[in-house]
């Protein structure tokens, strides 16, 4: 497959004005007939080319009526040419259809005996031959037909207009949608679901329907969804006064997807794992992410759909968009802070690490062989990123007289990120021209800030740099945003002055980056004081500071600024492990003293306790090394999670003790609780008597939190009822399969040393499937991604193993298989044998005969 550029740009030769179609569905397979109303863009006479895949057969084709002669029209296997065609006309044609052995996922598919489509970004041209590419804009009118006792709900994009029986059992439905798309929005649903039915009233009065369907035994696990939907339709009413458009909004849940869920026009198909949530079944972390995924889904209807993206270059202008917008959902409903602290953690473990390999690209990338394979960490959260600093540069109110803007201009258009960023430019008034460089530059820009202070002068130096990143060895500085504050010497927040290059807003004051150097001072600074650095993560980087311990211990304790105190506290925890990590004695550092009183904190929020209480993690350590030493950085981790656990013993226990206790209950002091409780348990279940406390909460446990939070403790330990409490879990929820991939990512995360043993015995597991991608990703992305001491084993038994998942999953689905493959590209910082190892694991995979283009594009770029 060839690359292909963006450069090379051209707009269509065709326009579609309508297409109506037509499916007829059957187990046996399913027959579509498009009639497509085709219009010549130019004076041109180019013949029509259309994209169609090679899984569907062209049964026939007519023009304006006509049956075309074979010789007037070629068939390969991407395309469909008809050599000769007037300037409008109406082009028919019929394909038929294998949905029942699509295990690819993509375009019309079966799965549990329903029928759905996935076309984003490209499975429309495997349902019928058309111009597939998110510039050319359509009206859609679709009929469905199907046996009606097996398919008994029949839906597509935008309002139902009619529907009937036919003869031998089945029926149909129209659907027509009156807002031109792009063919990726298409969607087509039929299948035997139940519905939770309710209502919303827009803020000018409409009354929209809403429908969540499910299979029909889990209607009693769709209420936080549906409840999700109309707090985001409220939300982005209230905050960016954008009202739903249609009459009708469907989601339906399906078990077979390839990611978390589509936001098809009027018509969402959804992962169960994000739609499906009871306390019983889920998680605190699940119920957030469904209203989270709801909540993204919902707002592409404007960013994304009504404003879509000129071809997928250009992504990241719906996806970063939409990520900050639902990104911001969350932190209005829960807490602004701790989301904050969600998403760094996210960014850092998956953007940081995907820009920091041989897979980085730009947010705006300029060439891809599969665009599958960009829907990534860069273009979705690193593209929020890119948003929230112009968010941060311009203020609320200004961002959002640019977003007016952006919509009114573009609404009903295919455009582009240049045209976002003019619309930005336009509302404030602000040059973003440096700015740009966000879209276009990857790798995370590194800044080093030396502080020094005398006479009350405080002066900042901070020299910022970016190191290369494939086929870009030169990076231009960067315009970014600092947020910086200060706290004196009793930790309240002050605002000494500063001079021409800053602005203060409330409590933390804005500096503009923009040069490799830039020096900045604040005068009047009362002895004693200290800075904060980096105030809410305002810009996407790594930053290094000259600040004492003694400093970071203080913001641990005082600093206002939430994302700034966490990080302080994981920077003295850093420091301390890796000085040992690197041979040198753990003493009692500054993060011990500081652990005791973050313990002992009954005045903040636990959920933030709970935050500072938790230690870094073992990627987040080994991204702070030249080297990676997995083991090394393990042991230590481990040590220290002892060593804390038993110096605090009896306030672990009774702090945990006091917290366990109550009823259930979702709100947000509960889930902080629990939070706190579960981190606590966490070390206690190192002490000697940790068996009795994980034990008893795993049994008594009346919800998932506690209940899953009980089973890891249980998976990591060595304690006697171990593998017959994870047995009973098992048979106790093996009917629920988005519960069962718990019990399989808990044990891929297991820190024993056999987990590798482990990870290999699961797959047989007659419970496990290459088939569904959920269940693949929660054991083999879990133990590859999330575990780094097992995955880096020594002997490079987890990359055989890896390469071996990736090699059977692609047989049936390419693009799941290619999601695998990042980690076997992070060979760099390794020592030189695990290196030769992954290289040689990635040609492993490389060798195999009818490797996906997917999967190849990847290995070929991971391996270089
Ligand atoms: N737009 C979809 C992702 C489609 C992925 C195609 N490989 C979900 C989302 O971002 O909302
Ligand atoms: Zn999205």
């Amino acid at each position: 497959k060839q690359e292909i550029f963006l450069k090379d740009y051209q707009p269509p030769h065709f326009w579609v004005d309508e297409i109506s179609l037509c499916f007829n569905l059957g187990e046996k397979g399913a027959r579509v007939t498009a009639e497509t109303k085709f219009r010549r863009n130019s004076k041109t006479d180019n013949a029509l080319v259309l994209d169609g895949g090679p899984y569907m057969a062209l049964e026939s084709i007519t023009v304006d009526g006509t049956p075309l002669d074979e010789r007037a029209y070629t068939v390969s296997a991407t395309a469909l040419t008809v050599h000769s065609v007037p300037d409008q006309f109406l082009l028919k044609v019929v394909t038929k259809l294998d949905p029942v052995n699509n295990t690819r996922l993509e375009g019309l598919y079966h799965s549990s005996g329903n029928f759905c489509t996935q076309c984003e970004a490209q499975g429309f041209r495997h349902i019928t031959y058309y111009p597939d590419r998110p510039d050319v804009l359509a009206k859609y009118t679709v009929r469905i037909e199907a046996e009606q006792s097996k398919f008994p709900v029949l839906l597509s994009n935008g309002n139902r207009v009619a529907e009937g029986s036919m003869s031998g059992g089945y029926h149909y439905a129209v659907w027509e949608d009156p807002y031109p798309k792009p063919s990726y929005l298409f969607a087509l649903v039929a299948g035997d679901f139940a519905c939770r039915n309710d209502h919303f009233v827009t803020a000018s009065g409409k009354h929209v329907e809403l429908n969540i369907y499910v299979a029909p035994d889990d209607l009693n696990k769709s209420d936080y969804a549906m409840a999700s939907l109309k707090r985001s339709m409220k939300w982005d009413e209230e905050v960016f006064g954008l009202e739903y458009d249609l009459d009708i909004y469907n989601i339906v849940a399906v078990s077979d997807f390839n990611m978390g869920a589509m936001e098809n026009k009027g018509l969402n198909v959804f992962n169960t794992k994000y739609v499906l949530a009871s306390p019983e079944t889920a998680t605190d972390a699940d119920f957030s992410h469904v209203e989270g995924v709801i909540g993204h889904e919902y707002f592409h209807n404007w960013t994304g759909n009504r404003v879509t993206c000129r071809d997928w270059f250009q992504l990241s202008l719906k996806e970063g968009l939409t990520v900050f917008r639902d990104q911001e959902f969350t932190s209005d409903m829960a807490s602004r802070s701790l989301k904050r602290l969600d998403d760094v953690r996210i960014l850092r473990l998956l953007q940081f690490t995907e820009d920091s390999g041989p897979l980085a690209h730009p947010v705006r990338p300029e060439k891809y062989v599969e665009i599958n394979n960009f829907y990534t960490a860069t273009v979705y959260n690193k593209g929020a990123e890119v948003i929230r600093m112009m968010h941060t540069l311009m203020g609320a109110e200004t961002f959002r007289k640019g977003m007016d803007l952006y919509i009114g201009r573009h609404d009903g258009h295919a455009v582009t990120c240049e045209d976002f960023v003019v619309a930005m430019e336009d509302a404030s008034g602000l040059d973003l021209k440096q700015f740009r460089l966000w879209y276009s530059q990857a790798g995370t820009p590194h800044l080093k800030v030396n502080i020094t202070c005398s006479h009350g002068t405080a002066k900042l130096t901070i020299d910022q740099s970016c190191k290369p990143t494939p086929g870009q060895p030169d990076k231009k500085p960067y315009h970014m945003p600092l947020l910086v504050g200060w706290l004196d010497s009793a930790g309240n927040p002050i605002c000494p002055n500063i001079g021409a290059g800053g602005k203060w807003l409330k409590e933390s004051c804005l500096l503009e980056l923009k040069s490799p150097r830039e020096v900045f001072e604040f005068m009047d600074v009362p002895e004693g004081a200290v800075i904060s650095l980096h105030r809410q993560f305002s810009a996407p980087v790594k930053l290094d500071h000259n600040l004492s311990d003694k400093e970071l211990a203080f913001l641990m304790a005082y600093d206002s600024d939430a994302y700034a105190r966490w990080e302080a506290a994981q920077q003295l925890a850093s420091r301390q492990f890796l000085s040992e990590v690197n041979g040198k004695p753990l003493i009692d550092g500054a993060f011990e003293k500081a652990f005791h009183f973050a313990l002992r904190d009954e005045e903040t929020d636990p959920a933030f306790v709970a935050e500072l209480l938790t230690l870094p993690s073992e990627i987040d350590l080994g991204q702070k090394m030249q080297t990676l030493d997995p083991a090394g950085i393990h042991q230590v981790r481990e040590k220290l999670i002892k060593k804390l656990a038993l110096e605090n013993k009896e306030y672990l226990i009774k702090r945990y003790t006091k917290l366990n206790t109550g009823v259930y209950s979702l709100d947000q002091t509960s889930v902080a609780k629990r939070r706190l409780k579960n981190i606590l348990l966490a070390y206690i279940s190192v002490c000697p008597e940790g068996a009795t406390y994980v034990e008893t909460q795993f049994k008594a446990a009346d919800n998932m939190t506690d209940r899953m939070a009980a089973l890891q403790l249980l998976v990591h330990s060595d304690y006697e009822n171990r593998q017959e409490l994870l047995n009973g879990f098992y048979e106790t929820w093996h009917s629920n399969a988005l519960v069962i991939d718990k019990w399989f990512s808990v044990q891929a995360l297991s820190k024993r040393s056999d987990t590798v043993e482990m990870v290999l015995k699961l797959v047989e597991h007659p419970s496990f499937s290459f088939k569904n991608p959920n269940r693949v990703r929660s054991l083999v992305s879990a133990f590859s991604m999330l575990n780094q001491a097992a995955f880096h084993i020594s002997g490079g038994a987890g990359y055989r193993f890896l390469a071996e998942m990736i090699v059977k999953v692609d047989a049936y689905n390419p693009q799941t298989a290619a999601k695998l493959v990042a980690p076997l590209g992070r060979w760099q910082r390794l020592n030189a044998v695990a290196m030769r190892q992954m290289q040689e694991s990635l040609k492993w995979i490389l060798n195999k005969p009818n490797i996906s283009d997917d999967v190849r594009e990847l290995c070929l770029k991971s391996i270089e």
